[in-house]
């Protein structure tokens, strides 16, 4: 039978795995699979880490900041001492390639969706609750110009039409690795002879083979690093040559939303006023961007393959973006938010919670074990629920939560899970879905 623990079991359990996942220098995304530190979820570590201790979590935050490169990128992995997952920082070779790389600690060469402000957004306010004010204001005042570097960076590098819509690089950048919102921009990455032989160490961590991408995936992902090495991670010149880039209209969202938290912070911490001003106006035109990229026929909003110069119209979660941000029209907005709690997503009648998953199981690609390809992903979830709070649909954020904690409830904190059974899938004792879990049991409905 499935485990059913009470919350002040369920929050010890997580405060343990996040200790088991703390190895001195930094916590791990989870103890076996990913034995570094990923910089979304470091984001998410850091908020329910305030829980427990608001200093822990400011270190966690610079700890991850400390390696942002020198041009205003935070790499999508800060590499520990640990050895076992590949690609390791020899593959990567981005401090030996590029001047702006940090030589320690190693780093990957790519990015990942930049949710950070919101998470120096709940530390701060989480510090506040606490009494904490002066770490608080002390992690503020540090943190911030990084992050403004890092949105800059974004703007500078990743906005290649202007309008505001955020390319990616590689589908790692998305956070969603596999989601069928890349298999066509996929389809045109043709790995070539040279690429170098590797082994794979992810397989045999998970129960099943099918929980991780394939190996025709995998050799997709390494040939795009062999293209970035190859122009020495120039920032525009990878822009230029990859052979996949893509407007991600998720990451978009994401960044319209913290560009505002970010200048607000930047109000409560006497930033200079002509950064904040600047921040709103990206926020602006990437909301813009998200509400043009809106598909009349599905309801949702989509991706831009701009390698192939066309719209990404595959039906994810993804599509649900404009409901973080905003931007949308009132009645397509209310449109959207009635699809994501009606039967074809969040609604379904067969579903364990009402959690929205990475795929609709009415989606004739629905594969409800397959890592973005169906199962539901608990930071996702929290993602939506956080932004509805800030929009004020304080009901809809209100039962994501519980639905959430129900699923959760078995103790595993799963990386993701089965949408119909709720069996854990993936990692477990995966760092952010503790996190994400503490902070749902630390925070009484609205
Ligand atoms: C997954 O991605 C890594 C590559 O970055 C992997 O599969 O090896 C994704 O779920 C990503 O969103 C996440 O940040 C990372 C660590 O949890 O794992």
């Amino acid at each position: 039978m499935r485990p059913n623990l009470g919350s002040v079991q369920l929050a010890a359990s997580a405060a343990w795995t996040l200790s088991g996942n703390d190895i001195g220098t930094m916590i791990t995304a989870a103890p076996r699979l990913y034995p570094h530190m990923w910089s979304w979820d470091t984001a998410f570590i850091s908020i329910g880490l305030a829980h427990l201790n608001v200093a822990r979590a400011a270190r966690e935050l610079e700890t991850l900041l400390g390696a942002q490169w020198r041009n205003g990128m935070i790499p999508h992995i800060v590499f520990s001492e640990g050895t076992g997952y590949f690609p390791g920082p020899e593959r990567w070779g981005a401090a030996e390639l590029n001047a702006d790389a940090p030589n320690s600690p190693r780093t990957s060469g790519i990015c990942q969706p930049p949710v950070h402000a919101i998470a120096l957004r709940r530390i701060v306010d989480i510090a506040r609750s606490q009494g904490e004010r002066e770490v608080a204001f002390k992690l503020l005042k540090s943190a911030w110009p990084k992050l403004y570097r890092w949105h800059e960076w974004l703007v500078r590098h990743r906005d290649p039409l202007g309008t505001g819509m955020i390319a990616i690089v590689h589908g790692w950048e998305s956070g969603m690795d596999n989601s069928p919102r890349w298999d066509i921009p996929y389809a045109a990455v043709n790995p070539g002879p040279d690429l170098p032989a590797y082994v794979r160490l992810d397989r045999g961590l998970v129960a099943e083979d099918a929980e991780r991408p394939s190996d025709a995936e995998y050799d997709r992902y390494l040939w795009l690093i062999e293209e970035m090495r190859k122009v020495r991670y120039d920032a525009d010149a990878v822009v230029r040559t990859s052979s996949f880039l893509v407007g991600d209209v998720f990451v978009t969202a994401l960044f319209a939303l913290a560009s505002e938290v970010l200048a607000t912070l930047g109000e409560e911490s006497e930033q200079p006023a002509w950064q904040i001003r600047q921040l709103r106006g990206w926020a602006r035109r990437s909301r813009a961007a998200v509400a043009a990229s809106h598909d009349p026929l599905t309801g949702l909003a989509r991706d831009r393959d701009l390698r192939g110069d066309h719209w990404l119209s595959t039906s994810t979660i993804a599509g649900f973006a404009p409901l973080l941000c905003g931007g949308l029209p009132i009645d397509a907005e209310k449109a959207m938010l009635a699809t994501l709690t009606g039967p074809d997503w969040a609604g379904h009648p067969e579903l364990f919670a009402q959690i929205p998953p990475s795929v609709s199981p009415n989606d004739s690609g629905f594969r409800p074990r397959e890592y973005w390809r169906g199962p539901v992903w608990p930071v996702i979830a929290w993602l939506f629920g956080w932004a509805f709070e800030q929009r004020g649909w304080l009901s809809e954020s209100d039962h994501l939560r519980s639905e959430c904690l129900r699923l959760a409830a078995d103790g595993s904190f799963a990386e993701y899970y089965h949408p119909v059974t709720g069996e854990p899938l993936g990692s477990r004792q995966q760092s952010w879905t503790a996190t994400v879990v503490l902070d749902w049991l630390h925070c009484p409905p609205g």
